[in-house]
């Protein structure tokens, strides 16, 4: 498995080299706005813990992230009056990953409104 490169533009916000929407953070993950939002609202959850992806994080790390993404969840959901929540999660590039830092995408949903590609 290749290897937590902290060399990444989620662990250069992490520790605080480049801005970002800040929603919420606690002692184990950080929630941020993405800047290519796939629809109001889309927030991304990630662990502080240095994982590269889903595949190789640590169980307390899941455990706790995942408790963060319902938390973040609820919040986004409620902020933006939608009707639902996507989340998505991508591992490596071939499974869609661009940036080499675990992270969640959560985008609240409106009825008949498609996600922006
Ligand atoms: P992916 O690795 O394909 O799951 O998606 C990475 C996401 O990260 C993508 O939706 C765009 C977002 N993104 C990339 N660079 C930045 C950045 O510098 N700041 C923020 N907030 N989001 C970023």
């Amino acid at each position: 498995m290749t290897p937590y490169d902290p060399d990444n533009i989620f662990g250069k916000i992490l520790r605080g080299e480049i801005p970002a929407h800040k929603v919420y953070e606690d002692e184990h993950s950080l929630a941020f706005m993405d800047v290519m939002p796939q629809g109001e609202g889309h927030t991304l959850v990630i662990p502080k813990a240095p994982s590269r992806g889903l595949l190789d994080a640590e169980p307390q790390t899941l455990a706790a992230l995942i408790a963060t993404v319902q938390r973040v969840g609820r919040a986004v959901k409620a902020a933006f009056d939608a009707d639902g929540l996507t989340l998505f999660q991508y591992n490596e590039p071939a499974g869609g990953q661009t940036v080499f830092h675990l992270h969640f995408h959560l985008v609240p949903r409106h009825d008949g409104v498609p996600l922006k590609r």
